[in-house]
């Protein structure tokens, strides 16, 4: 897996079809490759972009393609590298590859761009774990984790603490090395205050760690619709209590009412909402009316999911859903909706479309599709934001566990009068763990996790 000095190539692109493709190569013979395919590259040191024709072979003879070229480490990959832009066929990228691989590269393995970018020190073991979030992230929340990520917001501060105990090890060593002379290059009070310093530091970062791991925004739902939908009635049936007021009148609802529930292991916030109702100036309710509204839309767009509860006997549903449709708006990019036929019991006729689920909280129709649905789709949110964080923080926690762990036998060897060099041996594995979280120590099995499950060619 360490194995960088092999010329390595790879689609880049998506392997679906799009306008423009590329294919992604790197290692020492790439100006060396590109030349024996044809590709006229300069003795240049600066990256340059070069035009060229590239035989493919028969059925697809010659092709134009856009070679940008970065002929020395000054590259992401930190080694000579290529991009070849052309059009975005599959099959004619693969032929590319495989011209490619004849003239000397080989198939680059799931993460070896990224691999290469952080043995090259472009990217430490966060950052690349976070393109593989980003690679991955469909769902905004975890794209915002693995960009906070990839600013190396997480390495920085552990990189800190490191150099700090790096400092205070070189400091007890050298008092080991003068023990005989009674030279002392750090006071045993100075130490512990010190450790203690990077002690409290540790635990925050690693308080901060788990919060973000377990950080799986709850799926926030909802409700929302005309006044006297059967909003606050339908709520209730899917919580399975009263949470909100429910009356005959329209508007009985003013107040967001919100309730976390968890089903099967998945936390959701329901919100009801006021019905959504144009006021009047006459009103003498205007403003209590005014403020409600404005609560609701906020409500509506910050919710995950929105659930239109339209009531099946108040005329055209199709009417009605495009009414609402662009009625809220939404602050986030993943938010789902989702249409509900409130008061089936009062109506005979159904729409022929599926999208509507209709329910009834006199027969109890529809109750149960409903909250199964919410369900299906809460779960499968919950597991793509956690997928890409988790792996960061799963790998760390036990390393900067241990880290901690040390910090304190250090700490209590200090007080209780024993050898330094009990003390340095402590510090050795603290440091070292640290070193493992930030990847400046690295091991191939911890590579192999990490980079394993990167798509091929990034
Ligand atoms: N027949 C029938 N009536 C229902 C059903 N659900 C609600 N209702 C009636 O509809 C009326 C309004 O119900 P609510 O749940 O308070 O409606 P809402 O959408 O919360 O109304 P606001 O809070 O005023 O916006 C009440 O009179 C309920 O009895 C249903 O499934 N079937
Ligand atoms: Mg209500």
């Amino acid at each position: 897996m360490l194995d960088s000095e092999e010329t390595i190539v790879a689609i880049a692109s998506p392997t679906s079809p799009a306008l423009r493709g590329i294919v992604r190569m790197s290692g020492q013979a790439v100006v060396a490759i590109l030349r024996s395919v044809g590709v006229a590259v300069a003795n240049e040191k600066r990256p340059t972009v070069i035009e060229s024709r590239i035989e493919l072979g028969s059925p697809l003879g010659e092709i134009e393609v856009s070679v940008s070229l970065w002929p020395t480490s000054q590259s992401y990959t930190g080694q000579p590298a290529a991009e070849l832009h052309t059009i975005g066929s599959v099959p004619l990228l693969e032929s590319i590859v495989r011209v490619l691989s004849a003239a000397g590269a080989r198939a680059a393995r799931p993460g070896e761009f990224t691999m290469r970018a952080f043995l090259a020190g472009r990217l430490d073991l966060p950052q690349a774990e976070a393109v593989l979030g980003v690679i991955e992230a469909e769902q905004r929340g975890s794209l915002e984790h693995a960009l906070r990520q990839l600013a190396g917001n997480l390495s920085r501060p552990l990189e800190h603490m490191r150099s700090e105990m790096l400092d205070l090890l070189a400091d007890v060593e050298a008092g080991l090395d003068f023990v005989d002379e009674d030279i002392e290059f750090i006071s045993d009070q100075a130490l512990v205050e010190r450790l203690t310093t990077i002690h409290a530091a540790l635990q925050e970062t690693r308080r901060v760690m788990e919060s973000r791991a377990g950080n799986r925004s709850r799926a926030v739902v909802a409700l929302r619709g005309n006044p006297n939908a059967g909003k606050s009635h339908l709520i209730n049936a899917l919580v399975g209590r009263e949470v909100a007021i429910v009356a005959d009148v329209a508007g009985t609802t003013r107040d967001i009412v919100s309730v976390e529930t968890v089903i099967d292991g998945t936390e959701i916030q329901w919100v009801d909402t006021a019905g959504i109702e144009s006021h009047s100036h006459e009103d003498p309710l205007f403003e209590i009316s005014a403020a409600s509204q404005q609560h609701a839309l906020r409500a509506s767009q910050n919710a995950d999911m929105r659930v239109w509860c339209v009531d099946a006997s108040a005329g055209d549903l199709e009417t009605l859903r495009r009414d609402f449709a662009s009625h809220d708006g939404s602050s986030k990019r993943s938010s789902v909706d989702v249409w509900v036929a409130t008061k089936s019991d009062l109506v005979t006729q159904r729409s022929d479309s599926p999208s509507w689920i209709y329910t009834s909280v006199v027969t109890g129709e529809g109750v149960q599709t409903l909250r199964d649905h919410i369900a299906d789709w809460a779960a499968s949110r919950d597991q793509e934001e956690v997928g890409s964080v988790i792996g960061t923080a799963a790998r760390c926690a036990g390393a900067l566990g241990q880290a901690a762990t040390c910090l304190e036998s250090s700490i209590t060897l200090i007080r209780h009068g024993e050898g330094h060099e009990f003390v340095a041996s402590e510090l050795r594995v603290a440091v070292e763990c640290l070193g493992e979280v930030t990847g400046a120590v690295y091991t191939d099995d911890i590579l192999d996790r990490v980079f394993g499950r990167f798509c091929i060619g990034k």
